[in-house]
C-alpha cells in the first residue's frame, strides 16, 4: 500500500492526509465542484473532481469514489467519519474492487448498524445493556405487556436508529400507542424501515464513551471519553478523561467495550457509547464503527495516534501500542467549533472566512477545516473546527481553553465561539457537574449572549457621551471647521497614532 484515498472533506480529510503523510503514504484528496480550492485538496498529493455540491452526487457516490481510487491507482480508502464511513454496503464495495478499507469489516458494521441486532449479541457477550425488549409493535397488547414488565418510563427506539432519530419517550402506558406510532413512521421516513424497540428510559445519564483499537492479534480500549454536554444531539464539547469513571471503573468498561468489539469481529479503530449513572451502573448503547470527531482527546492523554494505528491495521501490521493496561496521562478537551450562531439561537451562518486566527501556543491544537478566503455553504456539516487543550490536570485544562478561546478570532461566518466561551466560565460546569440534559437546564448558557448585549449598551452610551463632550468642546478648539480642514484635521491625526 502507497497510496490512500480519502473520501471525505474538512478537517478529517487533512487529519487523515497528515497521518497518510507521517506513515510514508501519498494521499489522494476528492472533491465537489465548491471545494474543488479547500484545504484537503490542496494538501493531498492528487486530487480528483467527484461531482456537484450536492453529497448525493459526490461524497456520497460509492461508484465515483471507487472509480476516483481507481483512476488514480490509491489501493485503500479512508472513509473519516459521517458520509459513508458506516455504510456496510460502502465498505463492501470497496473490497469487492479489491481495494482496502481503512476501517472495520463489513460484517461489524452491519452488526452494530441494527440496534437490536446489537443489542442481541452484546447480551450474549455479556456486555450490559439497558433493560427492555424488541417490540413487535403490530401487537399493541404485546408490546403493552413488554412496557409494563420493563417499568415505565420506557423510550421507544428504532432498530435502524441511532443519533436520536426516531426516538420516543412514554412515562405512562395511555400514551404508548402513540408514541409506537410516532416513532414508527419517523423511523419509516429516516431509515426506510419502521422496527422499533422498547427500553427502560435511563433519565440525566452522562453520555460516556470508550474507545477501542483492534488488530489481528489484539483488541485494547483506551479508556473513556465524557460526551455529555451535547444539544439536540450534537455534541459540543468533548473531554478525557471523564471526572465520573474512576479506574476501576475505567477497566469495567473498558473490559465490556473490548467485549462487544470481539464479539462482532471488530478490527480498526471504534467507540462503545455508554450510558452512565451516579451510582456506577453503565449501559451499552450502541457501537460507532469509525474514527470519530473527538478522537484527538484520547490522542492526547493516551499518546496515541488513532488515525496512524487505523492505516498501519489497514496495512496488515500490528498496532504500534504498549502492551498492558494503559491509563491516561492529564486532562484534554475539545470545543467543536461550528458556523452555528449561539449569540441567536444557533442558527446555520454562511459566508466568506475573510479573517482567521487560530489559537496555538504550550498545550493547543487546532484541528481545522478552513483558512482566510473560504467559503462556508450550507452544503456540509457546520463544524469548521476542532479546538482541542491538553493540560497536566482538569482546571488548567479549563484555564488554557478559556486562554485560547480568547486568542480564536474568526470573522465573516457567525460561530459558536461565544456559546463555548460562557460554558468554559461556568461554575457547575468547572465543578464536571454534567449530563446528558445539561444544557437543557441552561437556557443562559445557550440563549441569545446577554453579555454581547449589554457590552453593545455600553458601547453606544459611551459613543453618545463623547459625542456630546465633543460637541460641547466644538467652538473652544474649532478655529476653522470647514468641511475640507477637518477631513485634513482627521488624516493628520489618524497618521500620527
Ligand atoms: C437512551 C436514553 C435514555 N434511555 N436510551 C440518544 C441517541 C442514541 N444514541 C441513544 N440516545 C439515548 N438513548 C435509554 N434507554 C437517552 C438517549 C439520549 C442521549 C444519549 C447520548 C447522548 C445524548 C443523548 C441525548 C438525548 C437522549
Amino acid at each position: 500500500m502507497n497510496r490512500v484515498l480519502i473520501a471525505n472533506r474538512g478537517e478529517i480529510a487533512l487529519r487523515i492526509i497528515r497521518a497518510c503523510h507521517e506513515e510514508g503514504l501519498e494521499a489522494v484528496a476528492v472533491y465537489s465542484s465548491v471545494d474543488r480550492a479547500a484545504p484537503h485538496v490542496r494538501a493531498a498529493d492528487h486530487a480528483v473532481a467527484i461531482g456537484p455540491a450536492a453529497p448525493a452526487q459526490s461524497y456520497l457516490s460509492i461508484d465515483r469514489l471507487i472509480e476516483a481510487a481507481r483512476k488514480t491507482k490509491a489501493q485503500a480508502i479512508h472513509p473519516g467519519y459521517g458520509f459513508l464511513a458506516e455504510r456496510a454496503a460502502f465498505a463492501e464495495a470497496v473490497e469487492s474492487a479489491g481495494l482496502v478499507f481503512v476501517g472495520p469489516p463489513a460484517s461489524a458494521i452491519r452488526a452494530m448498524g441494527d440496534k437490536t441486532e446489537a443489542r442481541r449479541r452484546m447480551q450474549e457477550a455479556g456486555v450490559p445493556i439497558v433493560p427492555g425488549a424488541s417490540a413487535q409493535s403490530e401487537d399493541l397488547k404485546a408490546a403493552g405487556r413488554a412496557a409494563d414488565k420493563i417499568g415505565y418510563p420506557v423510550m421507544v427506539k428504532a432498530a435502524a436508529g441511532g443519533g436520536g432519530k426516531g426516538m420516543r419517550v412514554v412515562r405512562e402506558a395511555a400514551a404508548l400507542a402513540g408514541a409506537l406510532e410516532g416513532a414508527r413512521s419517523e423511523a419509516l421516513k429516516a431509515f426506510g424501515d419502521a422496527t422499533v424497540y422498547l427500553e427502560r428510559f435511563i433519565e440525566r445519564p452522562r453520555h460516556v464513551e470508550i474507545q477501542i483499537l483492534a488488530d489481528r492479534e489484539r483488541t485494547i480500549h483506551l479508556g473513556e471519553r465524557e460526551c455529555s454536554v451535547q444539544r439536540r444531539h450534537q455534541k459540543l464539547l468533548e473531554e478525557a478523561p471523564s471526572i465520573a469513571v474512576s479506574p476501576g471503573l475505567r477497566e469495567r468498561m473498558g473490559a465490556a467495550a473490548v467485549a462487544a468489539a470481539k464479539a462482532v469481529g471488530y478490527r480498526s479503530a471504534g467507540t462503545c457509547e455508554f450510558l452512565l449513572l451516579p451510582d456506577g451502573s453503565f449501559y451499552f448503547l450502541e457501537m460507532n464503527t469509525r474514527i470519530q470527531v473527538e478522537h484527538p482527546v484520547t490522542e492526547l492523554v493516551y499518546g496515541v495516534d488513532l488515525v496512524r494505528e487505523q492505516l498501519r491495521i489497514a496495512r496488515g501490521e500490528l498496532m504500534q501500542v504498549p502492551q498492558g493496561t494503559l491509563s491516561p496521562r492529564g486532562w484534554a478537551m475539545e470545543c467543536r467549533i461550528t458556523s452555528e450562531d449561539s449569540a441567536n439561537g444557533f442558527l446555520p451562518s454562511t459566508g466568506t472566512i475573510d479573517y482567521l486566527k487560530p489559537p496555538a501556543g504550550p498545550g493547543v491544537r487546532w484541528d481545522s477545516g478552513i483558512e482566510i478566503g473560504d467559503e462556508v455553504t450550507l452544503y456540509y456539516d457546520s463544524m469548521l473546527a476542532k479546538l482541542i487543550v491538553w493540560a497536566p490536570d482538569r482546571l488548567q485544562a479549563l484555564a488554557r481553553m478559556s486562554r485560547a478561546l480568547d486568542e480564536l478570532v474568526i470573522t465573516g461566518v457567525a460561530t459558536n465561539q461565544g456559546f463555548h466561551r460562557r460554558l468554559i466560565a461556568d461554575a457547575a460546569f468547572a465543578r464536571g457537574e454534567i449530563d446528558i440534559q445539561f444544557l437543557d437546564r441552561r437556557p443562559d448558557l445557550t440563549g441569545p449572549d446577554r453579555t454581547l448585549e449589554r457590552v453593545e449598551h455600553l458601547a453606544i452610551a459611551a459613543a453618545l457621551a463623547e459625542d456630546g463632550s465633543r460637541q460641547s468642546r466644538l467652538p473652544l478648539v474649532a478655529a476653522d471647521t470647514s468641511p475640507a480642514s477637518e477631513w485634513a484635521r482627521q488624516a493628520r491625526s489618524e497618521a500620527l497614532r
